[in-house]
């Protein structure tokens, strides 16, 4: 059951975020360090496809299940299904809310990103869990980044969509951890935090506020 805490440290990762490190040591390293959710992103240059994706999901699954920490895909339906995941993550050019809830389990955790907060109502009336709102600060790690939304973005979302749980992204570092929640976010999710952090653990711990 998917509760506004699981956003608190949202970590979201895919193998080509980590260097030469090997995912699921940083994942294992992220999950000792107390983070709340998981995203698993296989997205861009040097991504993994076909039986190499699904095989690094069911891995990277089979080691949230261990820490009850949900795991969530990002995008890909048919992979979110065929591993069984607690839920699925889509951006306004992914598949749409309605479709998301048609093919995917009731118990299905469904997560929008919103970059205004004409994208965060509609995410919220179509009946989202939560809403990923960002980017909050600039962020080299997605190259189709819009442009930042501030904090002021993030108050104003929370002005729109109600008690919708929401979760800020895009740049974010620890030390942005408290004014994100003033602006109204239950949690930060992040990537370049932890994934490219030295010691992935103590990175994922100071996220928390
Ligand atoms: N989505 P980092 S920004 C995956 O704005 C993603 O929707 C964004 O990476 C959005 O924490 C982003 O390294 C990248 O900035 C987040």
């Amino acid at each position: 059951m998917f509760q506004r805490e699981h956003l608190a440290v949202y970590f979201i990762m895919g193998s080509n975020n980590v260097g030469d490190k090997d995912p699921l040591a940083v994942l294992k390293a992220a999950l000792d360090g107390g983070i709340t959710m998981f995203q698993f992103r296989e997205k861009g240059s040097g991504a993994l496809t076909g039986k190499d994706k699904r095989l690094l999901a069911e891995k990277m699954k089979a080691l949230c299940g261990q820490y009850h920490v949900p795991f969530i895909v990002n995008d890909d339906v048919d992979l979110a299904i065929e591993v069984k995941a607690d839920g699925i993550h889509v951006g306004q050019e992914d598949a749409s809310i309605d479709e998301v809830k048609q093919r995917c389990p009731n118990s299905f955790i469904v997560g929008v990103s919103a970059t205004n907060v004409i994208e965060a109502e509609q995410a919220a009336k179509a009946g989202a869990d939560y809403i990923g709102a960002g980017p909050v600060f600039a962020t080299d790690t997605k190259r189709d980044a819009k442009a930042p939304i501030g904090l002021k973005g993030l108050q104003q979302m929370r002005g729109i969509i109600g008690d919708t749980p929401m979760v800020a992204i895009g740049g974010i570092a620890a030390s942005h951890v408290s004014s994100i929640r003033s602006a109204g976010a239950d949690g930060v999710s992040v990537i370049s935090a932890i994934s490219l952090a030295e010691d992935a653990a103590s990175a994922a711990s100071q996220l928390h506020v």
